[in-house]
C-alpha cells in the first residue's frame, strides 16, 4: 500500500541507489563475449539460449537486429496471426496486507482513503451491465484482504458464472492462491480445487514480479516468494489449468536478474507445459513508493519483448499489455516477437492508479485496426487460444472508444 502524499521513503532511496544497475540505465553495448551472430545461429538451429546469451541480447546495440531475430521466432510459431480477446477486468477489492513498493492500487486497511471492497452482487453487476457485449473472458484480481472469508472468492466466481455461464474466468494470481492457502489453512491443491469447482478457468500471471530474492526483499518482501509462486503454478498445471506468467521490469532489478527470471519460467514450462503466454509488465511510477524511479523507456520495452520471445522458446505466446506500454508501443511490439495484444481490457485499475495514461478500454474494431496496420492478421481468441474469428479484411464498424458505450458485435 502506498500513500501518494507521503514523503520519499527509505525504499525510494534504496531503489535509487540501485538504479544504475537496472535495465533502463544499463549501457547498450555490443553483445559482449557472445557474438550476436553466434546467438542468432543458435536461435535458427532451435537451440535454447542460456543466461549469457540473454544478457548479451539485452546489451546488443542493434535494436532492429534483435527485433528481426525475435520476429523470426514469432513468425515460425504463428506466421502473421496476431491474437486478441474481448475481456473485462474486475478488481473486487484493493484492500491488501502486502506492502509492495511499486503498487499504487492497494490500500492497507479498509478504512483508508480509496479503499474499497465490492459485494458479490456489485461484482455481478459489472458483468450484467455489459450483457450486450461479446465478452469471452473476465480477469479477476484482488488485494490480499485480511477480513473476508474464503467463500467471498468462490461466491464471486459462482456469481459471475450465473450471469454468463459461457464466460471464461481467469482469476486470482498465484500470490492470492498462496495467501488463501495460508490464511484459510488449506493446501494449494485444496484452494485450487475449490475455485475450479466454483468456476475458475485459468490463472492470470500476476505477482511474479522478479524472482530474485535480492529484488523481492526491496520491492515485495511480504508476499509469496519465487518458489511459492512457481509451486502454485506447478500445482495448477498438474490439476489441468492453463496459466499465464509475467515479469515486472524497470524497478531495481539487473538485466541478469531479468534473464534469470525468464529461465525459471522456462524451466517450469519444460516440466509442465502449462504456461500459455508470457507478459512483460513495464513499471509505472505514479502514486507509489518508487515514484522517483524513472520508468522503462520505449527501447527497453521493445528489447524486453524481443528477449522474452527469444529466451522462452517453449512458451507459445508473448503478450503485449497495451495498458502498460501504451497502444503505440504495443503495436510496434508486434514486430519484436509479440503475437498477442491484450485485449479490450475494460475497467483496468492497477496501472491507471499508477499513472498509465492509456485509454480505459479499446474497442474490438480498434484492436483489429491496429493489427491490420501492422501488416498482420487479427485473430480473436478465447482465453485458451481457441480461434473465434479470423480477420478477412472486411470493413470494420465505426470505432467507439468510450468504455460505457455498448460494443458493436463482431464485424
Ligand atoms: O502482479 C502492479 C503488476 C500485476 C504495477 O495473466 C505493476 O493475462 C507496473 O499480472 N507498474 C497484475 N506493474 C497484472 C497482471 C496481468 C495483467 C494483464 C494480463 C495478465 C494475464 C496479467 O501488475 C502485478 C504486478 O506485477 N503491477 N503495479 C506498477 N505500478
Amino acid at each position: 500500500m502506498s500513500d501518494p502524499a507521503a514523503r520519499p521513503s527509505a525504499a525510494d532511496l534504496d531503489a535509487r541507489a540501485d538504479a544504475p544497475q537496472a535495465g533502463p540505465s544499463a549501457p547498450a553495448v555490443h553483445a559482449g563475449d557472445r557474438s550476436f551472430a553466434a546467438i542468432a545461429a543458435k536461435v535458427r538451429a532451435g537451440e535454447p539460449l542460456d543466461r549469457d546469451d540473454g544478457v548479451a541480447l539485452y546489451r546488443h546495440r542493434d535494436l532492429l537486429g534483435l527485433g528481426v531475430l525475435a520476429n523470426e521466432v514469432r513468425e515460425r510459431l504463428h506466421g502473421d496471426r496476431t491474437y486478441f480477446n474481448v475481456n473485462l477486468h474486475i478488481n473486487p477489492t484493493n484492500v491488501c496486507e502486502a506492502d509492495c513498493k511499486f503498487c499504487s492500487f492497494a490500500r492497507l486497511t479498509p478504512d483508508m482513503p480509496q479503499a474499497y471492497t465490492m459485494t458479490v452482487e456489485q461484482v455481478r453487476q459489472k458483468l450484467i451491465e455489459r450483457a450486450h457485449q461479446p465478452i469471452t473472458e473476465v480477469h479477476v484480481v484482488n488485494g490480499l484482504h485480511p477480513g473476508v472469508p474464503f467463500s467471498y472468492y468462490t461466491d464471486i466466481l459462482r456469481g459471475l458464472k450465473e450471469v454468463r455461464p459461457d464466460v471464461h474466468l481467469k482469476a486470482y494470481t498465484a500470490v492470492e492462491i498462496h495467501y488463501f492457502a495460508e490464511k484459510y489453512g488449506m493446501t494449494y491443491e485444496q484452494v485450487l480445487r475449490a475455485l475450479i469447482e466454483a468456476g475458475l478457468g485459468s490463472l492470470p500471471g500476476g505477482g511474479a514480479e522478479i524472482f530474485a530474492d535480492r529484488v523481492r526483499r526491496k520491492i515485495c518482501r511480504d508476499k509469496a516468494d519465487a518458489q511459492q509462486w512457481l509451486e502454485v503454478h506447478r500445482t495448477a498445471h498438474r490439476l489441468g489449468l492453463r496459466t499465464n506468467c509475467t515479469m515486472l521490469y524497470g524497478t531495481v532489478e539487473t538485466l541478469e536478474e531479468r534473464v534469470e527470471h525468464m529461465l525459471a519460467l522456462r524451466e517450469l514450462q519444460a516440466e509442465t507445459g502449462g504456461f500459455q503466454t508470457f507478459i512483460p509488465l513495464a513499471f509505472h511510477n505514479e502514486h507509489n513508493d518508487f515514484r522517483k524511479l524513472p520508468e522503462p523507456t520505449g527501447v527497453d520495452d521493445l528489447r524486453t519483448y524481443a528477449v522474452g520471445r527469444l529466451m522462452l522458446h517453449n512458451i507459445p505466446h508473448i503478450k503485449a499489455y497495451w495498458v502498460m506500454i501504451g497502444v503505440k508501443t504495443a503495436q510496434i511490439a508486434l514486430s519484436f516477437g509479440v503475437d498477442d495484444l491484450d485485449g479490450t481490457v475494460q475497467e483496468e485499475k492497477i496501472y491507471h492508479m499508477a499513472g498509465a495514461d492509456t485509454p480505459m478500454a479499446l474497442a474490438r474494431a480498434e484492436l483489429v485496426r491496429l493489427i491490420r496496420e501492422a501488416g498482420r492478421v487479427a485473430v480473436e481468441r478465447d482465453t485458451l487460444y481457441g480461434v473465434r474469428w479470423v480477420d478477412d479484411g472486411a470493413p470494420l464498424p465505426e470505432i467507439r472508444m468510450d468504455a460505457s458505450v455498448p460494443f458493436s458485435g463482431h464485424s
